[in-house]
């Protein structure tokens, strides 16, 4: 079933690495047809080359945008050289049949992340690259088609010694192809639905299904196409015995996943999910300056500073115990007071948007495995995923945007209006909560939490929990008492509030809701605590 290899069609943006391909077109005495610049490339490389519009006997038109799409190129593409008809009739055409067709495509996903004008991106949508493509991978009973420059080596090799490639080896190369296409059109499927959003003019919604229905489904794609690309393969995933990789977005490649590495081991699966969960915490302070101390996932200290050191401080004052071999997230740049107060705490990794340069070579002379990460954009996913077996679930992010979210909106619903400071940190406590895995209590005081009771399948446990963290310091302080709380989701009996209030909290933020939320508000009135309700909730699973 070996083809050998002797006429190639070329066309590729990337000329990157083709130096090999021309050496063994000309020491195997290829014919070779080519587009424009590739054709010039090739030909500076030695390769005598047959320009396509010299084939097509049509130049080249609307600037580039109609090269190859011409039946003296395509049907040398698709004819299946084992069927006598199709041979009979390209001969009857004086059209050659193509054995080998190399091509990658206009780079779009570079094109929308270098910021390009929407011209510009459209212009880089590339038709005549995928159709040769989808071709040669359909005929892959006579056609090798190579799109990935990983495999120029081999293709060398087998035109060079002139064996070609078995139908197995062109199916294979045909799937790769396929797999490339396939992600090029949902990137810029990807790209539309952002761009060019349904138009109110369009009113194709079945019947059975009311306006906020459709609005939110218009939010998702009806076919999920989203495509990732492979970074890089990690060490193992959560445990040493399962395999992982990382995927980065074409389109968001600045975000956490394409973060800088400065210094350290590399990143384990179990690091980007704790960096990741810390970065996004710390976001949620800005323009404050926040530090966030991370552990499985959960925040076990979180403060605001004036400074990047004393948010540090006062974070991991928190919870020092759980600290040990956590991972630190700021939303400021490193200082070098910081990077002396993360010096003496073992710690696997800390990411900040920028360091300064004396911070920098401290932890990286001092601290060789602190993995140091720098991210040049905030979070921006819109949208999370998580797979359930057999599917995919897709929701917005949760963002601390909703009404419920500003002091404005909540409701006074037991003891005295909290007076500015008090406020102050019940805003922040709710926005601490919001990171915090369900049910999450949070204790906090001056800006930072002092207590995080997280995870616990009721809220007494997690109230509980927070409160035993609180005060469960060597020096034997009791943080609670006059400290504020917060709770992801309502009480849905007043026992949980209780605790807290037994603990000497002096306010609660929540959202209410509960249909014994008049129980829950008495308890803190019979305390002469302040609740406020948000009426939003921050379920975190
Ligand atoms: O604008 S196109 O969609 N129209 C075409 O007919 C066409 N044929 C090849 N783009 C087309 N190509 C693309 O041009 C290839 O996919 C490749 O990326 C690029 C190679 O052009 P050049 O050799 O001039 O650099």
């Amino acid at each position: 079933t070996n083809r050998p290899l002797r006429r190639a069609l070329v066309s590729v943006f990337h000329k990157d690495g083709i130096e090999v391909l021309a050496k063994a077109f000309i020491a195997a005495g290829t014919e070779v047809v080519s587009t424009g610049s590739t054709a010039m490339r090739l030909a500076e490389l030695g390769v005598h080359v047959t320009e396509v519009s010299e084939v097509t006997g049509f130049p080249e038109c609307l600037d580039g945008r109609v090269k190859t799409l011409d039946p003296h190129i395509h049907a040398g593409i698709l004819a299946d050289m084992t069927n006598e008809d199709h041979a009979r009739q390209l001969e009857g055409f004086g059209i050659k049949p193509f054995d080998l067709v190399i091509v990658n495509l206009y780079p779009f996903a570079d094109t929308v992340r270098s910021g390009a004008s929407e011209a510009d991106v459209i212009e880089k949508i590339d038709i005549g690259g995928p159709s040769m493509v989808r071709g040669a991978a359909k005929n892959s009973a006579t056609v090798a088609i190579v799109t990935d420059p990983d495999d120029y080596a081999l293709v060398a090799s087998r035109i060079e010694d002139g064996t070609g490639f078995s139908l197995e080896e062109r199916r294979w190369l045909a799937g790769k192809a396929f797999a490339h296409t396939a992600a090029y059109d949902a990137t810029i499927n990807e790209w539309t639905a952002a761009h060019w959003p349904k138009p109110a003019s369009i009113d194709d919604a079945p019947a059975d299904i009311d306006p906020v229905e459709e609005a939110k489904l218009a939010k998702f794609p009806a076919t999920f196409t989203r495509t990732w690309n492979r970074a890089h393969v990690l060490r193992y995933g959560e445990n040493p015995h399962q395999d992982a990789a990382l995927y980065v977005d074409p389109l968001n490649m600045r975000g956490f996943a394409d973060a800088e590495q400065l210094g350290g081991k590399p990143m384990s699966y179990n690091n980007y999910v704790d960096a990741d969960a810390a970065w996004r915490a710390v976001w949620d302070f800005a323009p404050q300056i926040a530090v966030a101390v991370v552990k499985h996932n959960n925040p076990c200290g979180l403060a605001v500073g004036a400074t990047a050191a004393e948010a540090h401080k006062k974070a991991h004052a928190c919870d020092p115990m759980s600290a040990y071999g956590g991972v630190i997230a700021t939303n400021a740049t490193v200082t070098l007071d910081m990077a002396q107060s993360v010096r003496p705490i073992f710690t696997e990794v800390i990411v900040a948007p920028d360091y300064e340069p004396e911070a920098l070579e401290l932890l990286q002379t001092k601290k060789k495995n602190l993995r140091i990460l720098k991210v040049a954009e905030p979070p921006k996913s819109k949208r999370q995923f998580r797979q359930i077996d057999g599917g995919l679930l897709v929701q917005s992010t949760d963002l601390i945007d909703a009404p419920g979210d500003s002091p404005d909106a909540w409701k006074l619903v037991a003891g005295e209006a909290a007076d500015a400071a008090t406020l102050k940190d019940l805003e922040f406590a709710w926005r601490a909560v919001r990171c915090v895995k369900s049910n999450a209590i949070l204790i906090a005081d001056n800006m930072a939490t002092v207590g995080i009771g997280m995870g616990q399948v009721n809220r007494v446990d997690s109230a509980n929990l927070a409160v035993e963290r609180a005060n469960t310091l060597d020096d034997g302080r009791n943080r609670t008492n006059g400290a504020v709380a917060a709770s992801d989701a309502f009480f849905p009996f007043a026992d949980g509030a209780q605790i807290l209030i037994d603990a000497g909290v002096k306010a609660i933020v929540q959202p209410g809701g509960s249909i014994r939320d008049e129980e829950v508000f008495e308890a803190a009135r019979n305390a002469n605590v302040t609740m406020y309700v948000t009426g939003t909730r921050h379920f975190f699973h």
